[in-house]
């Protein structure tokens, strides 16, 4: 069955209403094509509609986490804090999907399973897991990166009387924890901020932490009206200045490396960005924290410095300060995670030393044979990032081929915007582009952009197929590959890597370079015609 909205053949149909499909969806319709939006949820907004967990803010500053395209979207909204709380960030959603009109073309509740390409009309053949099917010319991906979550494997969990809840699926009623005993699994950023959120309104809250993650201080604030019409009267330049920055946000590019200054100029330069607040502010520092080990410790030891002074169990302390490189992990923003630390009702379980063995009836046992009774059980034990979402579909390119198969070893993209053997397809920040290292609302913004003036471009010379071409595509895995080499990313065990997933390929899955350096890529390949890609 061929869906036409407005009496018109599908020209686009895209997987995913998180802020990627939204964006995707109105530049389609802008540019002319019959495009429909489907996404499993009940409502858009994507990773912000299923992530309600108590806590939840972005780490990027309200005022940059936002679409840029429309002036009329940018001065009607207004942000109320520096760091958007998550029921706002879904109500700005909801207010470009108002603005945009765009429900009129998305269809909720329908989890796309399989993707099947064909050859002989050129279209793919779309299925729901309720059996409702599209035939469009082109596929977009826009199913987001941290989309799938990781259920740890820990027996016993379908044993938990308790409550048991992932944050990544937290119900809309929310979870009691008043006067219960709650246990937290995952200290990632999730994890750091529900256990922030929870200390002190939980009778007893047990976090289980493997890994210590490095957390900066938010310094979250109120904005003011001056805020706002500072931003408003000021946002070209700042977005100008943006879009030369690697991470696409308006902070630094530093100008020095730690080594270069002094070690009292050093300190005084953390103390700085400590103070101001936020994750890429402070690794932001010096130019070179993620490619310089010396200058990484420098940066890591201060706050290791910070956790000592703040925890005033030595001990504790200790367990909370990470060994690795920061920033090689996504680092966390927080306001008090350490301090909670301090308080009677809050405990640090170590499960490094002493894994949890098993989850039982009435709460967890430790491999020492420690046993912790627990009403309430609360996973942040995070994604199978990148990919997970994009191989949980059965998608078959030519000649019957799946992704999987393509992407036994890793993922294979070219410039992480489409895969060779998959024609008329396209990933929306997909493995192999800036993604998660940048602000995603810039990265989702580029991409929509060039997929779409790639479809008109494609159009005005009648043609109706694009696929990645296989040298094409290795030049760019091998070019994703030793930029990620000359950093310290490939040391951590992250998502990043895949490191958290048994079974998953340790590849270093985003496109290290930065934006800018990516973006002229990408603008390079167009102007020399599309070179990389075969079209038909
Ligand atoms: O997930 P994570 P997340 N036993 O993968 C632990 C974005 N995000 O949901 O490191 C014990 O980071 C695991 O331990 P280890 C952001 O990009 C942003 O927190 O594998 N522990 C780790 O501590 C972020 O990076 C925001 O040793 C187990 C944790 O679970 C990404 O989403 C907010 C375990 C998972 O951490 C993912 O963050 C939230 C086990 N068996 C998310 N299995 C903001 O913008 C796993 N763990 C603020």
């Amino acid at each position: 069955m061929i869906t036409k909205p407005n009496g018109r053949e599908l020209d686009v149909l895209i997987v995913g209403a998180g802020f990627a499909g939204m964006y995707m969806l109105h530049k389609m319709r802008e540019c002319g094509f019959a495009a429909l939006a489907v996404d499993a949820a009940s409502e858009i907004g994507g990773t912000w509609y299923h992530n309600r967990y108590p806590g939840l803010r972005c780490d990027v500053e309200s005022l940059e986490y936002s679409y840029t395209f429309s002036p009329e979207i940018r001065n009607e909204w207004n942000w109320s804090e520096r760091y958007p709380p998550q029921p706002e960030i879904l109500a700005y959603a909801r207010f470009v999907a108002d603005k945009l009109d765009l429900r009129r073309d998305v269809q909720l509740n329908r989890r796309i399973v399989s993707a099947h390409w064909n050859e002989a009309s050129r279209r793919w053949t779309v299925t729901s897991e309720a059996g409702q099917s599209w035939t469009p010319r082109w596929l977009m991906m826009a199913t987001g990166c941290l989309s799938v979550p990781r259920f740890p494997n820990i027996p016993g969990v379908e044993l938990f009387d308790g409550t048991l809840v992932h944050t990544a699926a937290w119900p809309e009623a929310g979870v009691e924890v008043g006067g219960k005993t709650v246990g937290l699994i995952g200290t990632g950023s999730s994890g750091v901020q529900v256990a922030t959120a929870l200390a002190g309104r939980a009778r007893q809250l047990s976090v289980f932490q493997r890994t210590p993650a490095y957390t900066i201080p938010a310094r979250n604030r109120v904005l003011t009206d001056d805020d706002r019409r500072y931003f408003r009267e000021h946002f070209p330049e700042l977005d100008a200045w943006a879009r030369t920055t690697s991470g696409g946000i308006m902070t630094g590019p530093a100008k020095v490396s730690a080594l270069e200054v002094a070690p009292e100029e050093q300190e005084a330069m953390l103390w700085k960005a400590w103070e101001q607040g936020g994750s890429f502010r402070f690794t932001g520092t010096f130019n070179d924290v993620r490619r310089n080990a010396e200058s990484n410790t420098i940066v890591s030891e201060f706050v290791r410095k910070r956790i000592r002074e703040t925890v005033k169990d030595p001990r504790t302390a200790e367990l909370l300060c990470p060994h690795d490189y920061i920033a090689t992990r996504r680092v966390c923003v927080d306001t008090g995670y350490y301090e909670i630390f301090n308080r009677d009702d809050v405990s640090l379980v170590d499960v490094s030393s002493d894994p949890i063995e098993t989850i039982t009836k009435r709460g967890v046992r430790l491999a020492s044979g420690v046993e912790q009774d627990l009403d309430v059980l609360i996973l942040a034990t995070g994604y199978d990032a990148m990919t997970g979402a994009l191989l949980a579909i059965d998608i078959r390119g030519e000649n019957g081929v799946s992704l999987k198969e393509a992407w036994a070893e890793g993922p294979k993209t070219y410039l992480g915007l489409a895969v060779a053997g998959f024609p008329n397809l396209f990933t929306v920040t997909g493995p192999g582009s800036p993604s998660v290292l940048s602000n995603v609302l810039r990265s989702i913004e580029h991409h929509v952009e060039w997929i779409a003036d790639c479809l008109v471009a494609l159009r005005a010379e009648g043609r109706e197929r694009i696929e990645a071409e296989v040298d094409a595509q290795t030049r760019w895995v091998a070019n994703v590959n030793e930029t990620a080499e000359k950093t310290l990313f490939t040391k951590a065990a992250s998502w990043y890597m895949g490191a958290d997933i048994p079974g998953k390929p340790k590849v270093f899955m985003p496109f290290a370079g930065g934006l800018p350096t990516y973006v002229a890529a990408c603008r390079d390949v167009v102007a020399r015609g599309y070179d990389g890609f075969a079209k038909a």
